[in-house]
C-alpha cells in the first residue's frame, strides 16, 4: 500500500464519520489526522531493541518489568519463574499481588514468595510467580508484566540501563534474561508506559512512533534475530499502550500527547 493510500485511508475514515454526524468529527481528531500527515515521510522506524537503554534518562511515567516467551521453547503445564529485583528499585513490599498483569493467554496460580537477604544477591528480592497455561499462545509471546513501584523516586537510578542492571540476576549486568523452575530460559524487558521509541523519554517521537505503527510503517530492526524482533515487537507494543486496554492504536498516540502538554511546564 502507498502512503498516499493510507493516508487517503485514514482520512476516509473521518469523512464517513462527518456522514454520519457532524458531532462525529472532534477537533483533537481533526487535529491529529492533520499531524499525521504532516509527520508522515518515506522512511520506516524500527522497533527499538528491547536490551537497548538510554544511559541518561529516565521516563518519568511508569515502569514494568515484562517476562517474554521465546520461540522455541514449550513450557511445561505448570512452572515457576523467577526474577530478581533489587529492593532499592522498589518503594513497597513486593509481595503485593496485585502488581502483576498476567497476559490473557496464561492463567497464575501466583505463590509470590520474597526474601531480602540471599547469600548469592545481597538486597534482591526474589519474586515467585507460578504459571499454568491455560491456551496455545502463538509464540513467543509476553507472558506477564510486574509493576516496578517507585522508581521515578529513587535518587540511586539515573537511566533506564540502572533499571534494567538492577532487575538483573547478576548484579550490575543488564542481563535480559529469566528463568522457569524446569530450567528454561525466558527474556525480560524493562519498559515505561508510554516510552515507545525506548530512548527514557516522553516527547513528540514517541507519538510519531505510534502513528507510523498503526499506518503500518514500522519494521523490526534489520540487524535482530527472529526471536529477538518478536520481543522488540511485544515490548514496543506494551510500552505504547499508553492507556493499557490491550491495544496500539491512535488513541495511545493521542493520550501521549496530552501527557506531553499537561507535563511541559
Ligand atoms: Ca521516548
Ligand atoms: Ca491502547
Amino acid at each position: 500500500m502507498s502512503l498516499t493510500m493510507i493516508a487517503g485511508a485514514s482520512l476516509g475514515v473521518v469523512a464517513n464519520a462527518a456522514d454520519q454526524s457532524n458531532e462525529a468529527i472532534s477537533p483533537e481528531a481533526i487535529n491529529l489526522v492533520n499531524e499525521i500527515t504532516a509527520n508522515m515521510d518515506t522512511s520506516t522506524f524500527y522497533y527499538t531493541a528491547y536490551d537497548y537503554y538510554d544511559q541518561y534518562s529516565v521516563a518519568p511515567t511508569n515502569h514494568y518489568y515484562g517476562v517474554f516467551v521465546p520461540a522455541g521453547i514449550s513450557l511445561s503445564s505448570s512452572f515457576s519463574v523467577y526474577m530478581y529485583i533489587n529492593t532499592n528499585v522498589l518503594s513497597n513490599n513486593p509481595t503485593d499481588y496485585s502488581k502483576i498483569i498476567i497476559s490473557p493467554e496464561y492463567s497464575s496460580y501466583l505463590t509470590l514468595t520474597s526474601f531480602t537477604s540471599n547469600t548469592y544477591l545481597p538486597n534482591c528480592t526474589q519474586l515467585t510467580p507460578s504459571f499454568a497455561r491455560t491456551g496455545s499462545p502463538s509464540l513467543p509471546a509476553p507472558m506477564y508484566s510486574y509493576f516496578l513501584d517507585g522508581i521515578q523516586n529513587k535518587s540511586v537510578i539515573n537511566s533506564e540501563y540502572d533499571i534494567h542492571c538492577m532487575t538483573s540476576m547478576y548484579s550490575n549486568y543488564p542481563s535480559s534474561f529469566v528463568y522457569t523452575n524446569k530450567g528454561d530460559q525466558l527474556i525480560k524487558c524493562v519498559y515505561a508506559l508510554g516510552d515507545a521509541n525506548r530512548d527514557g523519554e516522553i516527547t513528540e517521537d514517541d507519538v510519531t512512533c505510534i502513528q507510523k505503527y498503526c499506518l503500518e510503517l514500522a519494521e523490526p530492526d534489520p540487524n535482530r534475530t527472529a526471536t529477538e524482533a518478536a520481543c522488540d515487537f511485544f515490548a514496543f507494543r506494551l510500552a505504547a499502550d499508553f492507556n493499557q486496554n490491550g491495544v496500539v492504536d491512535m488513541s495511545d498516540a493521542y493520550a501521549i500527547s496530552q501527557y506531553i502538554t499537561t507535563h511541559s511546564n
